[in-house]
């Protein structure tokens, strides 16, 4: 039975990842720094659901969880770099300083400690699976996106250029770019828990919910090993970019 690791499994997408994979037959680790939540989802699962306390901005902290893995879930075969968050959506000249930087922190050096401590062992394994959450903000630029899109650029870069690297080994790599999904915390987090604010971004709309990346991450895991999803941009129907806009005087 292969092991997951799945960051960000206390809310939204992850929750619903660590539910689904579970469901599945994986062991599965959920990783996040709300220990009540995850230890509330883990009262839904079976002892095949192991919860962890991690910030992943934090290195040592992500050197420990490989170090105090219980063998039972040694090695982890599929890592999903869920953890992510944006913050703030005001113009670029008007924007906290302090939110880009949680964000850069998070989004990019976050899953860049995950990626470059797990995937070693991958590769002296020569098996292996890292599922990135980028976004449609990565691919399209839209106002008060501006550091949260370009970590999720980053994301999507850094995806292809692990499968570069990658080439020859048996380890997969997938960006998952979901649009708008709504059911998650993800609003209330940007929005500082203004609780007004982020349900005016779901209201009227017939968005992505978490259950439908989990399935999307449960058909990606389950697919054969010999085939490759690099990108896989995913909307609601009632969303699609706005093409380019002129100013006239
Ligand atoms: P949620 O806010 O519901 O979940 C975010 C998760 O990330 C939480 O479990 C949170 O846990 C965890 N997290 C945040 N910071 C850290 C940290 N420093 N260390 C460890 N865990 C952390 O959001 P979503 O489920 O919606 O988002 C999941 C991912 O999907 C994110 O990367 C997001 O950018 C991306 N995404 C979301 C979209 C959406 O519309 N919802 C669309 C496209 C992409 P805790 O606070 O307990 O640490
Ligand atoms: C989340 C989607 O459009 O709010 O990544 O940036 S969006």
């Amino acid at each position: 039975m292969n092991t997951v690791l799945v960051t960000g499994a206390s809310s939204g997408f992850g929750k619903a990842i660590c539910q689904k994979l579970i469901a599945d037959g994986y062991k599965v680790i959920g990783a996040a720094r709300r220990v009540d939540k995850l230890s509330e989802l883990a009262r839904q699962l079976d002892d095949n659901f192991l919860p962890f306390q991690l910030d992943v901005t934090k290195k040592d902290a992500v050197e420990n969880l490989l170090l105090s893995l219980p063998d039972k879930f040694k090695p982890i075969d599929i890592l999903i770099n869920n953890a992510g968050l944006a913050l703030g959506m005001e113009p670029a000249y008007e924007a906290n300083y302090a939110d880009w930087e949680i964000m850069v922190n998070t989004n990019i050096i976050g899953l860049m400690h995950l990626t470059r401590i797990i995937l070693p062992e991958m590769v002296k394994r020569n098996s292996g699976y890292i599922i990135n959450l980028g976004s449609t903000a990565g691919n399209y630029a839209y106002q008060g996106g501006n550091v949260y899109g370009a970590t999720k650029a980053f994301v999507k870069q850094f995806s292809a250029n692990l499968r570069t690297d990658l080439l020859g080994k048996k380890i997969r790599v997938t960006n998952i770019e979901p649009g708008l999904c709504g059911n998650t915390e993800f609003s209330n987090v940007r929005f500082h828990g203004n609780g007004k604010q982020a349900a005016a971004v779901y209201q009227g709309v017939e968005f992505i919910k978490p259950e439908d990346i989990a399935n999307t991450v449960s058909w990606l895991v389950n697919s054969p090993k010999h085939f490759n999803v690099n990108n896989i941009e995913i909307m609601p129907t009632a969303q699609a970019s706005g093409g380019l806009k002129v100013i006239k005087n």
